[in-house]
């Protein structure tokens, strides 16, 4: 049905689509999972191949962005647990999966700041200077942004030392080259990606 409406280019029906599922008990978290991410993940498949063109992927994409600004209300009581910088490096276009997480994040308590996935290394250390977030999300989705994700993570431990804590995600970490390499004996973290993944 989401996905019905958001190639059809329906915005009216994307966005009744959503509000009746809330209202019929489906918590946000699983409308994001299970409805939207699906969704945008089959939309991506379809445009690679050539069922669909670039303008209406780009349309179904901008709805179910529409979508989420529409539905989501942000909690009004002060958040408890600590500060998530949600962001990217330069260059990663791609943001929905990390507005979702930020979003779910912040509706279980936590102060999110989210300056956008396509953000400079610098912006990014003088918004942790300025802000001490609890913890930096990284989402990357393209494979060759993991390099940068790394140089990025050096930067923050260079600068930070060990806090924040650093998480990443996003499609370009369960490629399974990224895979590989994270269970090489070089013993790097669950929170670390490897160099040269691009
Ligand atoms: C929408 C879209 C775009 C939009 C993005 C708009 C936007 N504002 O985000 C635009 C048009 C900009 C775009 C551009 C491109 N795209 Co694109 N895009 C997509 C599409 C259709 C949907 C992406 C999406 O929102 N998915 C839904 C979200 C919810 O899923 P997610 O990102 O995986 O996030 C979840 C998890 O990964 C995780 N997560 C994400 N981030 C984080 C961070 C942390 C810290 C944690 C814990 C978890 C986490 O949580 C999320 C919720 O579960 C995908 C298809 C797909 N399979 O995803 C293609 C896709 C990703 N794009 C693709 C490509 C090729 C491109 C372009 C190169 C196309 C081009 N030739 O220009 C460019 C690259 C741009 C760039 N430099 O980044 C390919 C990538 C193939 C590959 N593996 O290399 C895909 C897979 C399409 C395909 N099937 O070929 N794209």
């Amino acid at each position: 049905m989401f996905l019905q409406a958001i190639l059809a280019g329906q915005r009216a029906a994307a966005v009744q689509v959503a509000r009746e599922a809330l209202r019929d008990g489906t918590s946000l978290q699983s409308l994001y999972l299970d409805v939207f991410q699906p969704a945008l993940y089959e939309v991506g498949a379809r445009w690679e191949a050539n069922q669909l063109t670039v303008a209406q992927e780009h349309i179904a994409t901008a709805i179910t962005q529409f979508v989420m600004a529409q539905i989501y209300e942000p909690p009004r009581q002060q958040s408890t647990r600590g500060t998530v910088l949600m962001t990217g490096v330069e260059g990663e276009l791609h943001n929905i999966g990390a507005v979702m997480v930020g979003d779910l994040l912040e509706t279980s308590g936590w102060n999110v700041r989210f300056p956008g996935t396509n953000l400079p290394t610098t912006a990014i250390l003088s918004e942790i200077r300025e802000t001490a977030p609890t913890y930096v999300g990284i989402s990357a989705t393209m494979l060759f942004n993991v390099a940068a994700a790394r140089e990025l993570i050096r930067a923050i431990r260079r600068d930070f030392g060990d806090r924040p804590r650093v998480m990443v995600g996003g499609a370009a970490f369960r490629s399974n080259r990224v895979r590989r390499r994270r269970a090489s004996p070089l013993g790097r973290g669950p929170h670390r990606p490897a160099a040269g993944d691009d």
